[in-house]
């Protein structure tokens, strides 16, 4: 049916029919998408049974990722790219006189994610289709992703996400694989020589899995994202009914939408357990299919824990082995810990996550049984090694102080401890985890994020793609590497015209997008200076707005002042519970409202706040910007992943030694790209000697004085005390994250960045020197460094 255009064209108006039970001109756009969405579920299904029955056949080693988020985005556009079907759909479509573009906008975003972490789960799937890799997600498939983000009044308000209203044509439910999981109840130990253990009295809930195929770039491998639902799993004859229901739907009604503060929520650990459980029961079952001997699991399987949250991997592994396979605690535990690899993606101390014994003990009594075991264990291997230290051995334990440590287990019960940029691997290891890197030095290792350049180039950005292809062939789509042959032709006049002219089609793109959504109208001509992120206060979105306000005050009081135009745009979703993030928020719209609005300054400068920020968004913000702002305190930011995105699609990084825009620098050199700011030994020095003053910031430089006034005099002529908390944390809280101490340099940075810009010349050879280095961020590079150096899989080569 997708052989050629006349062939889609029939198949398309015909299944229309069939379907809509509708004729051509009846028909609406989401009949449109849902007609054409089952077509590629179909084309696509012989080679998913294909793939899943050489994985049977083949028998080799396969990859789980385990992961509480993924945050996949539109799917419909993705796959046809993949499919290598995207052109004929396209002209297909056209001459019926409909347009793919909004055809694909009938797809709900599928949201089931937060950010980085979430987005990255989804870049590591493409990558793994891609590269003919065994291995696939496990997730939870929320009936409601991340909460939807109105603005009113310039405060953030957050609607129920609702991506399943329309139904899912991707996702196929398989309710023969249902395992069931259990709750509370009471271990009852018995048995003679050895022991047995068994759980009565317990709430079982039924963990239904729903498919969704995940298809490898221009190859015949489609691997699977498994996703969870939880249903009641039968009725008893004494039972509340309705409340049992509404008790199990719970679980998979909603992602927590926390994105790295705590929040020790019971509903947050019986949502990790329903997937680790269900995932864990149907990889031993599916292994046991084809393998007789449980004792080589770890041969045949590799479980990967996408940071702590799914960390009872550990102990539901050791359970499944010794409970229903018979095996001894030793034989379980060389297993599990030779099966568990573990990613951390942070360093904030305050999103560690720990769980109080009296929320744990109750709702999963084996499991905490288990995990007290290990932690004995563990205890008795470091008397052994640090004889009468009792307070080192406290710190390192899993069980402590009424709490179970998540990060301890995961280390303690994992082969393999990986961080997500060369410098936050450093620190873990000489830092937040050193007592843990003394103890197992070997398990220790970095991977270097990296983003799928097919969704945020490819996808994202088909104009800069052409071009790229126009210079260099194609090779590079499936060699992302060998974008660096970009580097030879920077500094031709045509190619830099042209990318000029790329970019210059998308921020017009964008600004009709603005001018639609915001009613504000942007000059195309003016830099546009992107940050968009989750909010949080390490990512100081607070130093983008103090330098913003410092320009106004500028523009204002001297009518000389000259500087290139800028268009400041941001995106960000606050946590719903973080009361300092939704008061950054609302300090960017009354910032925009102060300058958008005033005549002569709204010339050269303007702010926007883009709604609801979100995958389809940025595939439209990336390609846009001139400008990547990624300026988190330094050693705060474990890695990133929006540089790379910024990167690829030639925009310059304004950033902090922090995370993976270290590694940015080292890739185009530090000519092309702006760093500002403390270092992070300086921060942690900082932190460790507690010399920081703010106060002394605030009087000596006047520009501060004047910004911080500001936020409490009625310049924003709203109610003085609106923005108090934030003046709070400067200068009564000392400011944790280092926003004053680091706003000379940052002005100073931005004031160069506004002059390299006039450089047109130079500008686009910059752009294009990142675009040219990006090729190491591919997350197919990632994969394959994850697959060689922890997973210890291989391709299978899967031809139709
Ligand atoms: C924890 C407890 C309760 C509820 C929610 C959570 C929770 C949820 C999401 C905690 C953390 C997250 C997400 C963290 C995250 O996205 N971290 C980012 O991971 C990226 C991929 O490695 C990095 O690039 C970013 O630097 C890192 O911040």
């Amino acid at each position: 049916m997708f052989s050629s255009k006349d062939r889609f064209k029939e198949s398309f108006l015909k299944r229309l029919e069939s379907m809509c039970g509708k004729g051509f001109e009846e028909a609406t756009k989401r009949d449109q998408y849902h007609t054409l969405g089952n077509m590629v579920r179909e084309y696509i299904s012989s080679k998913w049974i294909e793939t899943n029955e050489l994985y049977r056949s083949e028998n080799k080693k396969q990859v789980y990722y385990l992961s509480i988020e993924f945050l996949l985005g539109r799917l419909l556009g993705q796959n046809l790219l993949n499919l290598g079907i995207k052109e004929v759909v396209e002209e297909g479509l056209k001459e019926l006189n409909i347009s793919l573009k909004d055809i694909e906008e009938c797809e709900s975003d599928p949201a089931l994610g937060n950010g980085g972490l979430g987005r990255l789960a989804a870049c590591f799937l493409d990558s793994l289709a891609t590269l003919n890799l065994p291995g696939h997600g496990y997730g939870i498939r929320y009936k409601h992703g991340l909460f939807d983000q109105k603005i009113v009044d310039g405060y953030q308000v957050e609607l129920p996400e609702q991506w399943l209203r329309h139904g899912n044509v991707w996702e196929v439910r398989k309710p023969d694989e249902a395992v069931e999981i259990s709750f509370w109840g009471r271990i009852e130990t018995g048995g003679e020589g050895s022991l047995s253990f068994k759980h009565v009295q317990d709430q079982k809930v039924l963990a239904v899995p729903y498919d969704m195929p995940v298809v490898g770039y221009r190859v015949d491998t489609v691997n699977t994202l498994r996703l969870w639902n939880a249903e009641p799993a039968s009725f008893g004859p004494n039972q509340d009914v309705l409340s049992y229901k509404r008790e199990t739907e719970a679980i998979t009604d909603f992602l927590y939408p926390d994105d790295t503060h705590d929040e020790g929520k019971i509903l947050r650990l019986k949502q990790q357990y329903f997937l680790v459980s269900s995932s864990l029961q149907s990889i031993i079952k599916s292994y046991k299919k084809e393998n007789a001997n449980i004792q080589e699991l770890h041969q045949y399987v590799a479980i990967h824990i996408n940071d702590t949250h799914p960390a009872m991997a550990v102990p539901e592994l050791m359970r499944i082995l010794m409970d229903q396979e018979g095996l001894s605690w030793e034989d379980a535990w060389h297993i599990t810990t030779n099966t568990v690899s573990y990613t951390n993606h942070t360093i904030l101390a305050e999103a560690l996550e720990k769980w109080p014994i009296y929320l744990f003990k109750p709702l999963l009594p084996r499991i905490f049984m288990i995990i007290e075991e290990i932690n004995e264990r563990f205890c008795a291997e470091l008397w052994d090694r640090y004889p009468g230290e009792w307070n080192r051995i406290e710190h390192m334990a899993i069980i402590a102080h009424g709490l179970v440590k998540m990060a301890h287990l995961a280390i303690v019960g994992s082969n393999s401890i990986n961080g997500v940029a060369k410098i936050h691997s450093d620190i873990l290891k000489n830092r937040e985890m050193k007592s843990f890197y003394e103890v197992y030095p070997s398990k220790f290792n970095n991977k270097t994020n990296g983003i799928t350049h097919r969704r945020w180039l490819l996808k994202a950005n088909p104009e800069l793609t052409s071009l790229i292809n126009d210079t260099i062939g194609e090779d590079w789509i499936r060699h992302p590497e060998k974008l660096i042959d970009l580097k030879r032709h920077v500094y031709h006049p045509e190619l830099k015209e042209r990318f000029s002219q790329v970019k210059r089609k998308r921020k017009e793109i964008l600004a009709k997008k603005i001018a639609d959504k915001n009613g504000i109208q942007v000059d195309i001509d003016s830099i546009f200076d992107v940050q968009v992120k989750r909010l949080h206060a390490y990512k100081r979105q607070l130093l983008n707005v103090l330098h913003i306000m410092y320009l106004y005050n500028r523009l204002k009081e001297d009518t000389n002042y000259s500087i290139q135009p800028r268009t400041f745009i941001f995106g960000a979703k606050a946590s719903p519970t973080y009361y300092y993030a939704k008061k950054i928020i609302k300090l960017i719209h009354s910032l925009a409202e102060k300058v958008n609005n005033d005549p002569r300054v709204s010339q050269t400068i303007k702010v926007v706040f883009m709604e609801n920020y979100r995958v389809s968004l940025a595939e439209d913000i990336f390609p846009a910007a001139d400008v990547s702002q990624q300026i988190s305190t330094a050693s705060k930011e474990a890695s990133g992943t929006g540089n790379m995105k910024f990167m690829m699609n030639g925009a310059l990084t304004v950033g902090t030694l922090d995370g993976a825009n270290i590694e940015i620098m080292e890739e185009v050199g530090e000519d092309n790209i702006f760093t500002f700011g403390l270092t992070a030994p300086e921060v942690l020095k900082y932190e460790e000697n507690g010399r920081y003053r703010s106060m002394e910031y605030y009087h000596h430089d006047l520009r501060i004085r004047q910004v911080i006034d500001q936020l409490t005099n009625g310049f924003f002529s709203e109610d003085e005390g609106e923005f108090e908390a934030i003046a709070d944390s400067l200068l009564v809280q000392n400011d944790q994250y280092f926003v004053l101490r680091d706003f000379a340099s940052y002005i100073d940075i931005q004031e160069k960045v506004g002059i390299a810009y006039q450089d047109r010349g130079k500008w686009l050879e910059q752009a294009l020197i990142n675009v040219a280095h990006s090729g190491l961020f591919s997350s197919d590079r990632t994969i394959q460094n994850y697959a060689d150096g922890i997973w210890n899989i291989d391709p299978v080569g899967v031809k139709m």
